[in-house]
């Protein structure tokens, strides 16, 4: 295939590219967080959609450069604009299931935050309920191994699998992010998602966990959330990913 060759050269001709998306604290309107996407520039095709490449790059093994050179990215970017003065953010990145996996992972981030010299809790680490399925007992001691290193962890794409909410919540993490698709359903009167939205905000927090509303699109989505006290939001509400120079619009001085 043409595009397996290509995606394999793609880091070393400079077609990968990074973008932002803000995560807004819904109570002070602050932006503590973003979430790192990564973008893939072809030649002659234009954008092709992580959702594409990804799964090829699974299959095909390169995930794991790829991995290694978007969370390098990903540090030396937050660094520098630590550097330039303004107040830290965290940055979350997203790890598929092989990743997770890898032999050393964490020995891995750590090479990489020390060559960097980002601090462990400016690095959010985004695995989704489906990395967790079958792979309990390595996930949960990989997530007490970062916890204690002082990394963040959230679940990604919350609600979409089978397991029940109980069972999700077990896992060591500091967030969850509940899934676009249960956002996109708030409008729908008396919605199914409605009452999960809210249970999973009081089951997250009797946890101690925070939780993230992705896919926000509108002031109505955001009143619901804030009624029910969900933590932050991310959406095209306040801005879709876009590139480090333009994400410097939400940053601010560090005092
Ligand atoms: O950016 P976009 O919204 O098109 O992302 C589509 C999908 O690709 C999402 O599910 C997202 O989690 C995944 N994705 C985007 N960037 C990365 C990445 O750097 N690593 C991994 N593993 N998945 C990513
Ligand atoms: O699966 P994951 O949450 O990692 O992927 C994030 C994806 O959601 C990205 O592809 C991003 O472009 C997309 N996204 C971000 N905000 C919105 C939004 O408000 N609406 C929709 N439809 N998609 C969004
Ligand atoms: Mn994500
Ligand atoms: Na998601």
């Amino acid at each position: 295939f043409i595009l397996r060759n290509d995606l394999r050269k793609a880091i070393e001709r400079e077609e990968l590219s990074i973008v932002y998306q803000p995560r807004v604290d819904i109570e002070t309107g602050k932006v503590r967080n973003a979430e790192a996407l990564l973008r893939w520039n072809h030649p002659n095709w234009g954008p092709v959609s992580p959702a594409e490449f990804i799964p090829l790059a699974e299959e095909s093994g390169d995930i794991m450069a790829f991995g290694d050179w978007i969370l390098k990215s990903v540090c030396l970017q937050n660094k520098a604009w630590q550097q330039a003065g303004y107040a830290p953010i965290q940055i979350s990145v997203n790890f598929s299931a092989q990743q997770f996996l890898q032999k050393d992972l964490v020995g891995s981030i750590q090479q990489i935050l020390k060559e960097t010299e980002l601090g462990p809790e400016w690095l959010e680490i985004e695995i989704t309920e489906s990395t967790i399925l079958g792979n309990e007992e390595i996930i949960t001691r990989t997530l007490n191994q970062l916890r204690k290193w002082g990394i963040r962890i959230s679940i990604d794409d919350f609600g979409t699998g089978y397991s029940s909410l109980s069972y999700l919540m077990r896992f060591p993490v500091h967030t969850i992010k509940i899934d676009r698709s249960f956002i996109s359903d708030i409008s729908k009167d008396a919605s199914h998602s409605q009452t999960l939205i809210s249970s999973i905000i009081s089951l997250a927090h009797g946890l101690h966990m925070s939780v993230v509303a992705e896919g926000v699109e509108t002031e109505e989505q955001l009143d619901f959330l804030k009624k029910y006290q969900c933590d932050e939001a991310q959406g095209y509400l306040y801005s879709p990913p876009v590139p480090a120079a333009e994400f410097e619009a939400f940053l601010v001085p560090a005092l």
